[in-house]
Protein backbone atom coordinates (compact mmCIF):
# COMPACT_ATOMS: atom_id res chain seq x y z
CA UNK A 1 0.00 0.00 0.00
CA UNK A 2 1.64 3.37 -1.02
CA UNK A 3 1.84 5.15 2.33
CA UNK A 4 4.26 7.27 1.78
CA UNK A 5 6.55 8.68 4.87
CA UNK A 6 5.86 8.10 8.29
CA UNK A 7 7.78 8.61 10.90
CA UNK A 8 6.39 8.57 14.58
CA UNK A 9 8.08 10.66 17.73
CA UNK A 10 7.97 9.09 20.83
CA UNK A 11 9.01 6.80 23.46
CA UNK A 12 8.31 3.27 24.65
CA UNK A 13 6.97 3.91 28.19
CA UNK A 14 4.19 6.41 27.26
CA UNK A 15 0.69 4.83 26.59
CA UNK A 16 -0.28 8.44 24.31
CA UNK A 17 2.27 6.75 22.02
CA UNK A 18 1.27 3.51 21.95
CA UNK A 19 -1.89 4.32 20.60
CA UNK A 20 -0.16 5.84 17.45
CA UNK A 21 2.05 2.86 17.29
CA UNK A 22 -1.20 0.43 17.87
CA UNK A 23 -3.40 2.77 15.08
CA UNK A 24 -0.25 2.11 12.69
CA UNK A 25 -0.15 -2.12 13.34
CA UNK A 26 -4.16 -2.12 12.92
CA UNK A 27 -3.48 -0.13 10.07
CA UNK A 28 -0.03 -2.14 8.76
CA UNK A 29 1.39 1.35 8.27
CA UNK A 30 5.93 1.15 8.33
CA UNK A 31 6.92 3.71 10.66
CA UNK A 32 10.36 5.19 11.40
CA UNK A 33 9.99 5.33 15.86
CA UNK A 34 12.18 7.98 16.27
CA UNK A 35 12.47 7.22 20.21
CA UNK A 36 13.37 10.77 22.73
CA UNK A 37 15.40 10.43 25.31
CA UNK A 38 14.16 10.46 28.61
CA UNK A 39 14.74 13.98 30.09
CA UNK A 40 15.29 15.55 27.09
CA UNK A 41 13.66 17.05 24.13
CA UNK A 42 14.50 16.80 20.19
CA UNK A 43 14.59 19.97 17.88
CA UNK A 44 12.47 18.00 16.24
CA UNK A 45 10.24 17.48 18.82
CA UNK A 46 10.36 21.27 19.41
CA UNK A 47 10.06 21.95 16.17
CA UNK A 48 6.79 19.39 15.58
CA UNK A 49 4.84 20.40 19.03
CA UNK A 50 5.23 23.66 19.59
CA UNK A 51 2.17 24.06 21.60
CA UNK A 52 2.41 21.35 23.60
CA UNK A 53 6.08 20.01 23.36
CA UNK A 54 5.12 16.34 23.74
CA UNK A 55 5.06 13.17 22.59
CA UNK A 56 3.45 11.73 20.29
CA UNK A 57 3.61 13.13 16.92
CA UNK A 58 3.17 11.55 13.68
CA UNK A 59 5.30 12.87 11.12
CA UNK A 60 3.22 12.20 7.83
CA UNK A 61 5.06 13.55 4.28
CA UNK A 62 7.36 15.80 6.61
CA UNK A 63 3.68 16.92 8.30
CA UNK A 64 3.26 16.35 11.70
CA UNK A 65 0.04 15.55 13.84
CA UNK A 66 -0.02 16.18 17.35
CA UNK A 67 -2.19 14.75 20.25
CA UNK A 68 -2.53 11.09 20.16
CA UNK A 69 -6.29 10.81 19.66
CA UNK A 70 -6.62 13.21 16.61
CA UNK A 71 -3.88 11.18 15.35
CA UNK A 72 -5.44 7.77 15.80
CA UNK A 73 -8.74 9.71 14.05
CA UNK A 74 -6.24 10.52 11.37
CA UNK A 75 -4.71 7.15 10.84
CA UNK A 76 -8.38 5.85 10.47
CA UNK A 77 -9.15 8.57 7.88
CA UNK A 78 -5.64 8.38 5.67
CA UNK A 79 -5.32 4.61 5.29
CA UNK A 80 -8.83 3.51 5.21
CA UNK A 81 -8.27 0.58 3.22
CA UNK A 82 -7.42 -1.18 6.45
CA UNK A 83 -9.92 -2.06 9.15
CA UNK A 84 -12.20 0.66 10.51
CA UNK A 85 -10.78 2.01 13.77
CA UNK A 86 -13.75 4.46 14.23
CA UNK A 87 -17.00 2.94 14.66
CA UNK A 88 -19.03 3.71 11.29
CA UNK A 89 -22.44 4.50 13.04
CA UNK A 90 -22.42 8.25 14.64
CA UNK A 91 -24.02 7.29 17.39
CA UNK A 92 -21.73 4.78 18.22
CA UNK A 93 -18.49 6.98 17.40
CA UNK A 94 -19.95 9.81 19.58
CA UNK A 95 -20.06 7.31 22.53
CA UNK A 96 -16.07 5.89 22.33
CA UNK A 97 -15.12 9.14 21.91
CA UNK A 98 -17.35 10.79 24.74
CA UNK A 99 -15.33 7.69 26.54
CA UNK A 100 -11.64 8.66 25.15
CA UNK A 101 -12.13 11.67 26.60
CA UNK A 102 -13.02 10.55 30.27
CA UNK A 103 -10.40 7.99 30.43
CA UNK A 104 -7.75 11.33 29.75
CA UNK A 105 -10.00 13.90 31.38
CA UNK A 106 -10.63 11.93 34.68
CA UNK A 107 -9.54 8.38 34.84
CA UNK A 108 -5.90 9.00 33.74
CA UNK A 109 -5.22 11.88 36.02
CA UNK A 110 -6.22 9.64 39.35
CA UNK A 111 -3.81 6.85 38.14
CA UNK A 112 -1.38 8.64 37.89
CA UNK A 113 -1.49 10.37 41.16
CA UNK A 114 -1.01 6.84 42.43
CA UNK A 115 2.40 7.14 41.38
CA UNK A 116 3.39 9.91 43.51
CA UNK A 117 0.35 9.76 46.54
CA UNK A 118 1.99 10.88 49.46
CA UNK A 119 0.32 8.83 52.05
CA UNK A 120 -2.05 6.23 52.99
CA UNK A 121 -5.06 8.13 52.32
CA UNK A 122 -4.45 9.85 49.71
CA UNK A 123 -3.13 6.69 48.30
CA UNK A 124 -6.60 4.87 49.11
CA UNK A 125 -8.72 7.68 48.04
CA UNK A 126 -6.80 7.56 44.72
CA UNK A 127 -7.45 3.80 44.54
CA UNK A 128 -10.81 4.38 45.42
CA UNK A 129 -11.22 6.93 41.96
CA UNK A 130 -9.52 4.39 39.86
CA UNK A 131 -11.62 1.57 40.53
CA UNK A 132 -14.79 3.60 40.26
CA UNK A 133 -13.55 4.56 36.54
CA UNK A 134 -13.11 1.04 35.83
CA UNK A 135 -16.38 0.04 36.96
CA UNK A 136 -17.76 2.72 34.79
CA UNK A 137 -15.85 1.50 31.97
CA UNK A 138 -16.84 -2.20 32.39
CA UNK A 139 -20.54 -0.93 32.22
CA UNK A 140 -19.50 1.09 28.96
CA UNK A 141 -17.37 -2.56 27.58
CA UNK A 142 -20.66 -4.53 28.69
CA UNK A 143 -22.44 -2.29 26.67
CA UNK A 144 -20.24 -1.91 23.66
CA UNK A 145 -19.00 -4.96 22.97
CA UNK A 146 -22.51 -6.96 22.75
CA UNK A 147 -20.75 -9.87 24.06
CA UNK A 148 -17.79 -9.72 21.44
CA UNK A 149 -14.66 -9.34 22.43
CA UNK A 150 -13.38 -6.06 22.20
CA UNK A 151 -15.50 -2.75 22.77
CA UNK A 152 -15.22 -2.17 19.34
CA UNK A 153 -16.94 -5.33 18.31
CA UNK A 154 -15.05 -7.75 16.90
CA UNK A 155 -12.07 -6.06 16.44
CA UNK A 156 -10.03 -3.55 17.68
CA UNK A 157 -11.15 -0.04 17.71
CA UNK A 158 -11.62 3.14 18.71
CA UNK A 159 -11.92 3.06 22.42
CA UNK A 160 -9.94 -0.20 22.83
CA UNK A 161 -6.84 1.44 21.71
CA UNK A 162 -7.35 5.02 24.05
CA UNK A 163 -8.29 2.26 26.72
CA UNK A 164 -5.75 -0.52 26.43
CA UNK A 165 -2.99 2.20 25.78
CA UNK A 166 -2.83 2.00 29.34
CA UNK A 167 -2.89 -2.23 30.38
CA UNK A 168 0.57 -2.11 31.27
CA UNK A 169 0.63 0.72 33.41
CA UNK A 170 -2.30 -0.56 34.82
CA UNK A 171 -0.53 -3.70 35.13
CA UNK A 172 2.56 -2.00 36.72
CA UNK A 173 0.73 -0.21 39.29
CA UNK A 174 -0.97 -3.42 40.43
CA UNK A 175 2.12 -4.64 40.51
CA UNK A 176 3.87 -2.16 42.44
CA UNK A 177 1.30 -1.23 44.83
CA UNK A 178 0.00 -4.50 45.78
CA UNK A 179 -3.41 -3.83 44.55
CA UNK A 180 -6.03 -5.39 42.12
CA UNK A 181 -7.49 -2.96 39.71
CA UNK A 182 -8.80 -5.05 36.99
CA UNK A 183 -10.19 -8.08 38.74
CA UNK A 184 -13.00 -10.61 38.23
CA UNK A 185 -14.62 -9.69 41.30
CA UNK A 186 -15.30 -5.87 40.00
CA UNK A 187 -14.43 -6.24 36.38
CA UNK A 188 -14.94 -9.84 34.71
CA UNK A 189 -15.82 -8.08 31.35
CA UNK A 190 -12.38 -6.41 31.61
CA UNK A 191 -10.57 -9.25 32.29
CA UNK A 192 -11.75 -10.86 29.75
CA UNK A 193 -11.30 -7.54 26.98
CA UNK A 194 -7.42 -7.35 28.97
CA UNK A 195 -6.78 -10.79 27.17
CA UNK A 196 -7.62 -10.31 23.80
CA UNK A 197 -6.04 -7.26 24.03
CA UNK A 198 -2.91 -7.62 25.12
CA UNK A 199 -2.44 -10.96 22.66
CA UNK A 200 -4.09 -8.96 19.45
CA UNK A 201 -1.42 -9.21 16.92
CA UNK A 202 -1.58 -5.06 16.55
CA UNK A 203 -0.68 -4.66 19.97
CA UNK A 204 1.32 -7.91 21.05
CA UNK A 205 4.50 -7.09 20.41
CA UNK A 206 4.12 -3.37 21.37
CA UNK A 207 2.76 -3.42 24.26
CA UNK A 208 5.51 -3.19 27.06
CA UNK A 209 6.64 -5.52 29.31
CA UNK A 210 5.52 -5.06 33.09
CA UNK A 211 8.60 -6.04 34.47
CA UNK A 212 10.26 -3.50 32.44
CA UNK A 213 7.57 -0.32 33.25
CA UNK A 214 8.23 -1.37 36.81
CA UNK A 215 12.01 -0.65 36.66
CA UNK A 216 10.85 2.54 34.65
CA UNK A 217 8.84 3.89 37.41
CA UNK A 218 11.47 2.89 39.75
CA UNK A 219 13.79 5.08 37.94
CA UNK A 220 11.44 8.37 37.80
CA UNK A 221 10.33 7.54 41.49
CA UNK A 222 13.98 8.18 42.30
CA UNK A 223 14.02 10.66 40.33
CA UNK A 224 11.56 12.77 41.48
CA UNK A 225 12.57 11.89 45.20
CA UNK A 226 15.67 13.36 44.33
CA UNK A 227 14.55 16.58 42.91
CA UNK A 228 12.20 17.41 45.34
N1 LIG B 1 -2.80 14.73 25.58
C1 LIG B 1 -1.56 14.25 25.08
C2 LIG B 1 -0.71 13.74 26.23
C3 LIG B 1 0.68 13.37 25.78
C4 LIG B 1 1.64 13.24 26.97
O1 LIG B 1 1.31 13.56 28.12
N2 LIG B 1 2.85 12.79 26.64
C5 LIG B 1 3.89 12.72 27.67
C6 LIG B 1 4.61 11.37 27.59
S1 LIG B 1 3.57 10.07 28.20
C7 LIG B 1 4.94 13.79 27.40
O2 LIG B 1 5.30 14.07 26.28
N3 LIG B 1 5.43 14.39 28.48
C8 LIG B 1 6.47 15.37 28.40
C9 LIG B 1 6.06 16.66 29.04
O3 LIG B 1 4.99 16.72 29.66
O4 LIG B 1 6.82 17.61 28.92
C10 LIG B 1 -1.81 13.16 24.03
O5 LIG B 1 -2.85 12.50 24.12
O6 LIG B 1 -0.99 13.01 23.12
Amino acid sequence: MAQGDVKLIGAWPSPFVLRARIALNVKSVDYEFLQEQFGAKSQLLLESNPVYKKIPVLIHESKPICESLIIVEYIDEVWSSGPSILPTDPYDRAVARFWAVYIDDKWFPAMKGLATAKGDEERKALVEQVGEGLGLLEEAYVKSSKGKAFFGGDEIGYLDIAFGSFLGWIRATEKMGGVELIDEANTPGLVKWAESFSSNPAVKDVLPETDKLVEFAKILQAKHSGSS
